[in-house]
């Protein structure tokens, strides 16, 4: 393949795609473990891992090897029949999460829309609540996708204006505020689901009060409302637990898992829940061309035993904690940083206005000239995420790369 400058490709994407993002000025062409190499073939730190999809590292030999494996033999049968991987793979994921059945699909998007089918479903057949009268409760500062359903439950108009009406039966709560739970439960007996993130990703790493997971089991179960916990980006490995509701010992009744379910390889997502709700969608109620394709099963069952294999949770609760150390310490350097937070490999930092209006957009551009990829998220907030196998001497050097670009700004 013939290679071009960076302006090249930019300017194609420009001329011939939609507008719907604004990335960073880098065109990349090849991701290897926590390193992406852009055009030039100058090398960065990737510290979005793609909004966490690439927990395992960009192109995990293993992944690979299993993604070209099946790719050669079976890739797409539909569920218009069987296939010989769809089962093993539900049974190594459902006992390895412990629920019952797992319903495949392809985007963590299409997994909410599936768990809030399930819920409502569940909600007439079983909760006993009037057709068309299901409420499910969402969190302000929710974020689980671009579908109608999904901003039709955002507070963001950044994500919901201008392409009403929006879906009916959604509402919304404060986040990390149980008394508002709880006075909702009271209040509306019509509730099918509470669905929520364990640790808000877009809202900009929100991490909840001790104990708000916990607490948000019980009131669910006190109240026969489904807990649906949204780990499409918090999940597998990346918040130090296998999953964040791991930290609280707390058992959703609909897990939803997505973006490293793949390693970041193809979109594979996947629905959780037990018998009482998942056997309420009957056959030919809901469905999906790619889900539970062989290969997305081939892939997610090797992504998976590569983050158990690897002991990546481990990983990213050390090296988290190497993470944010560092970037405490940055903050008594400079009148930069806010505040610092997160949990694992899940963190980021709020950055205060510098310069002459300068934001987090310009602290992610001047980490890019110094070798480091990084977006931020509401104007002031950095995520950083790097995939879960970095190395100690990787983190501090990525560290080190954060440092000498903040401090160098002011
Ligand atoms: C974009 C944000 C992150 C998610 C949670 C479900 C989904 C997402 C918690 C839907 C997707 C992606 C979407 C992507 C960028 C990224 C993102 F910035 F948009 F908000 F991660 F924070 N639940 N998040 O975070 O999964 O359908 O995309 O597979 O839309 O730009 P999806």
């Amino acid at each position: 393949m013939q290679k071009h400058t960076a302006d090249y490709y930019m300017d194609l994407e420009h001329h011939y795609g939609a507008h719907n993002y604004h990335p960073l000025p880098v065109v990349i062409d090849k991701g290897e473990g926590v390193f992406m190499f852009d055009v030039a073939g100058k090398k960065y730190y990737d510290f979005l891992s793609a909004y966490s999809a690439v927990n395992q590292g960009h192109c995990h030999p293993r992944i690979i090897k299993a993604l070209t494996e099946q790719a050669s033999k079976l890739t797409l049968t539909s569920r218009a029949f069987h296939n010989n991987l769809l089962g093993e793979y539900e049974k190594y994921i459902t006992s390895y999460f412990g629920f019952d059945k797992l319903l495949p699909m392809n985007t963590g998007v299409e997994g909410g829309e599936t768990a809030i089918k399930l819920a409502r479903r569940w909600g007439y057949t079983v909760k006993g609540i009037p057709e068309n009268q299901a409420t499910v409760l969402f969190v302000e500062g929710n974020f689980w996708g671009r579908t109608m359903a999904a901003i039709s439950s955002s507070n963001d108009p950044s994500s919901y204006a201008n392409f009403g009406p929006y879906m009916p039966g959604f509402n919304l709560i404060p986040y990390n505020d149980l008394q508002a739970l709880e006075n909702a439960f009271k209040a509306n007996p019509n509730i099918a689901a509470f669905m929520f993130e364990p640790i808000q990703g877009e809202a900009g790493v929100v991490v909840p009060q001790e104990g708000y997971l916990a607490s948000v089991r019980s009131l669910c179960t006190q109240y026969n409302v489904l807990m649906i916990a949204d780990e499409v980006q918090t999940g597998l490995c990346r918040t130090g637990k296998m999953l964040a509701c791991d930290h609280e010992n707390v058992k959703p009744d609909i897990l939803i898992l997505g973006k490293a379910l793949s390693g970041g390889v193809l979109p594979v997502s996947a629905v959780l829940a037990n018998d009482e709700v998942m056997l309420t969608i009957k056959p030919g109620e809901h469905g999906s061309t790619y889900g539970g394709n062989p290969l997305a099963c081939a892939v997610a069952t090797e992504a998976l035993k590569v983050l158990v294999d690897e002991n990546l949770a481990d990983n990213a609760e050390k090296m988290g904690t190497i993470f944010r150390a560092r970037m405490e310490q940055l903050k008594t350097k400079t009148h930069l940083i806010e505040t610092v937070r997160g949990k694992g490999l899940l963190n980021a930092i709020v950055i205060k206005p510098f310069g002459d209006n300068k934001t987090a957009y310009d602290v992610c551009l001047a980490m890019k000239e110094n070798g480091l990829l990084a977006k931020q998220t509401h104007g002031d907030i950095i995520r950083f995420a790097p995939p879960l196998v970095i190395t100690e001497q990787q983190i501090h050097a990525a560290c080190d790369i954060i440092e000498q670009t903040i401090l160098g700004l002011v």
